[in-house]
């Protein structure tokens, strides 16, 4: 057998690995690597997976399913993919991604008619959906305002703090959710609005918080509004969830218009994944709105000058199906239609939910469960009644208690139900 020289030789010649070469071959090339630890949510999905259990329920990830806990392509996708079939050119976009997916893209967040959008001042890119478009901003951040922070919500979609992390921008957090009432931490929020350094950057869930399915009132966000102008807060929108919060995405972009009213330059995220169900096709959009035309032009130049060595340019088929709905008058009346569809079901499932547990003679306080909105419940379990949830009864979901409703169905919301009730009642 030849040694570990020889083959290292061999493969690399007389000189052989040098001595960084060989410590490496020493310990293999990445001895060095511990495994990652899991994804609190994508792993939820991994372990439902491995489970033989007939009788599991995946409410882990938030993805939506139909009545009977299926993946559903929206009827207005397959239209639009019919349209493509056979006309597909796929040549590359350009970095910034597809103009007129863009176009009706901003339409859903800044308004129709809006004259930010005819006055050319939001610098505008296609982006590898919500988390793509979270990332592209964060380094944005980063590179040209080094010194700057973000303020987070406690608590937040997990990945938020990997982004920024990723991206080197300090993390600090505010106050969001109050766990006694179950709902908004409206004073904790605005002392960390008013305590925070003047011109400081927050990340605000545009709609359908996540997870915690609590949104400030529109009197509310009026006042966070307010108080922004008052210490030059940037605040940057993180819109996953819009149309699922109301039924009706011009509804649930209110908060972004009361920001836009009061004359603040915003940053915004958003994702098709759920509203649009294209989920793999990585579909979404970053913007900044910017002071002039120029300013716009600029800073869309630098956010292509991030993205080109990272993937060079986004995906086109997910691009051309937004295009294609939100361009045709009737295929966008369908998917309005349809995402009140989707947006129904699951306030019908929050009130199922409820009421199984309520019948179930349950002592505690279910009324949450039908106070929050968008497509998750936080439910108030701990860990360890999550443990024995996934452990007993094959029910999976992420530890902090949030459970995705888009995951109930009229089939398991009683065996959901009963399996709560089970962990619970002695609590
Ligand atoms: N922002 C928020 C607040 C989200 O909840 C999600 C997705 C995203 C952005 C990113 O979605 P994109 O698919 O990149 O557009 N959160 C889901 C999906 C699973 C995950 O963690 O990515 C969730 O279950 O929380």
């Amino acid at each position: 057998m030849a040694s570990r020289a020889v083959i290292a030789r061999r493969i690399f010649g007389r000189g052989g690995l040098g001595v960084a070469g060989a410590r490496a071959m020493s310990t293999g090339w990445w001895g060095g690597v511990e495994p990652a630890a899991k994804d609190p949510i994508l792993g939820v999905t991994e372990a439902f997976l491995a489970d033989p259990s007939p009788n599991k329920v995946n409410v882990g990830v938030g993805a939506y399913r139909d009545d009977d806990g299926k993946p559903v392509v929206l009827e207005c996708v397959r239209e639009a993919e019919r349209r493509i079939s056979g006309n597909l050119n796929m040549e590359y976009l350009p970095m910034g991604g597809s103009i007129r997916m863009i176009e009706e893209t901003l339409k859903l967040a800044y308004g129709e008619n809006s004259e930010l959008i005819k006055d050319k001042r939001i610098a505008a890119v296609q982006a590898l959906s919500g988390t793509g478009a979270c990332r592209l901003f964060a380094d944005f951040q980063k590179r040209f305002l080094p010194d700057s922070q973000i303020y987070i919500p406690v608590p937040t979609w997990s990945n938020h703090h990997n982004i920024w992390r990723d991206a080197h921008v300090p993390q600090r957090t505010f106050h969001y959710y109050h766990p006694e009432s179950k709902g908004l931490d409206f004073a904790g929020l605005m002392d960390d609005v008013k305590n925070a350094p003047n011109g400081s950057f927050f990340l605000l869930h545009a709609c359908a918080h996540n997870p915690t399915g609590v949104d400030p009132s529109e009197e509310q966000w009026r006042e966070i509004s307010y108080q922004f102008k008052v210490k030059n807060h940037f605040a940057f929108f993180d819109m996953a969830y819009q149309g699922f919060a109301s039924g009706d995405p011009e509804r649930d972009a209110k908060a972004i218009r009361i920001f836009l009213e009061d004359g603040h330059l915003i940053g915004c995220a958003q994702s098709y994944a759920k509203n649009m169900g294209l989920y793999g096709q990585r579909v979404g959009c970053l913007s900044v709105l910017c002071e002039d035309e120029m300013q716009a032009v600029a800073v869309k130049s630098q956010l292509q000058q991030i993205a080109r060595p990272m993937y060079s340019n986004p995906p086109v088929h997910g691009a051309l199906i937004v295009s294609i709905i939100l361009n045709d008058p009737d295929l966008k009346n369908l998917w309005l239609k349809e995402v009140k569809g989707m947006a129904d079901r699951i306030i019908g499932m929050r009130t199922a939910l409820r009421e199984n547990l309520e019948s179930l003679g349950s002592s505690l306080s279910w009324e949450h469960i039908t106070n929050q909105i968008g497509m998750f419940c936080y439910s108030g379990l701990t860990p360890e009644q999550v443990d024995h949830l996934t452990n007993e009864f094959h029910i999976y979901m992420t530890r902090n208690g949030r459970i995705s409703m888009a995951g109930v169905t009229t089939g398991n919301v009683g065996y959901l139900a009963n399996a709560i009730h089970e962990v619970t009642k002695s609590s």
